[in-house]
């Protein structure tokens, strides 16, 4: 009898435990679009289907800038003048990043393998 009772109440702990860290997942879960805003947020190019995208970006001095490759081809990201700025070559599915120029102005920049994509980035 005791027993039966001992076991009884052992499954009925074990239950509320099991609730207790289903709900402690997704508050976690839900804590994650929050920082994945704060990502978008961030000044980033995507370049795809040979462009870049936005083709006109506009960012704070020396901000860091992601540039994300969408396409299977390898690309840059570079200035056109100057040497303001040069991602490298980014591979096919890979991201990069570079520090936009400490000066304001309009800067042109171009993939220097695929001289028909152009983008401007504004520093305000
Ligand atoms: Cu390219």
């Amino acid at each position: 009898m005791l027993a039966a009772i001992a076991a009884l109440s052992f499954t009925t702990a074990c239950s509320d435990s099991g609730g207790g860290s289903t709900s402690t997942n997704s508050s976690r879960a839900s804590s994650t679009p929050a920082s994945a805003a704060t990502d978008a947020d961030a000044a980033r190019i995507t370049m795809k289907n040979f462009a870049f995208s936005p083709v006109t970006l506009t960012v704070k001095a020396g901000e860091k800038v992601t540039v994300v490759n969408d396409d299977s081809a390898a690309h840059t990201v570079t200035a056109s003048q100057g040497g303001a700025f040069d991602t490298g070559s980014i591979a096919g599915g890979k991201s990069g990043n570079f520090t936009a120029p400490s000066k304001a102005g309009s800067y042109a920049f171009t993939c220097t393998f695929h001289p028909n994509m152009k983008g401007t980035l504004t520093v305000s």
